[in-house]
């Protein structure tokens, strides 16, 4: 009975060791949870440049963290205002003060924003055959959404780098096509 009891938890530490390892070398990230939307009360949710609006009843997957990170990291492009009055809401987490958007400036997803982390660092976008140096000033909030503080959008994907228009001009996307883009980035 003994004997038993010892190899199976042998048997268990080697399994735990094993799953541990492998989690570890993935680096996978995996949802944190969800949010439910709430209809915006009206006059909220700018959709401006199309930004989305929550539904009600949707569930919307949040993210505590965001892809690994490679010498270019693939992400995904979209479009914010970062002026006052704009789509993006408040002031810049960063700074606490708006921004011109013709200045290259973007937020990124709470992962990669890494509990600002990378705070008023530049990146380097490429796209097109072109790149573009930007500055993070913001967080595109993977964790929450759907409510005021967020303009009642949903919470943001874990892929995302979100640019002023700037950004969009300097990468030379015709106007007709921003909004969504494949990209990679690094830090610069
Ligand atoms: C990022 O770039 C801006 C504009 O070129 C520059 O003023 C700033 O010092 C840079 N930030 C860092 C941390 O290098
Ligand atoms: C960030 C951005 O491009 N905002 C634009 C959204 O659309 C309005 C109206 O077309 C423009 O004035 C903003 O510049």
């Amino acid at each position: 009975m003994k004997k038993f009891c010892l190899k199976a938890s042998i048997l268990l530490l080697v399994i735990l060791l094993v799953t541990n390892y492998l989690d570890v070398e993935a680096q996978v990230c995996r949802p944190s949870g969800t949010i439910r939307g709430k209809k915006p009360p009206p006059g909220q949710c700018n959709q401006e440049n199309d930004s989305d609006c929550c539904v009600e009843g949707k569930l919307y997957t949040t993210y505590t963290c965001s892809p690994s990170l490679s010498s270019h990291t693939k992400a995904y492009l979209t479009i914010n205002s970062f002026e006052k009055g704009g789509d993006g809401g408040g002031p810049s987490e960063c700074d606490n003060q708006y921004h011109s958007d013709d200045t290259p400036v973007v937020a990124l997803s709470t992962g990669w924003f890494n509990k600002k982390g990378r705070c008023l660092h530049n990146i380097t976008i490429s796209a097109n055959g072109r790149s573009v140096v930007a500055m993070v000033v913001d967080e595109c909030d993977s964790t929450m959404g759907c409510d005021e503080d967020h303009d009642y959008q949903p919470p943001c994907p874990n892929n995302i780098v979100d640019a002023s228009r700037a950004v969009w001009e300097a990468l030379g996307v015709s106007r007709n096509n921003w909004g969504g883009l494949d990209i990679t980035w690094s830090d610069a």
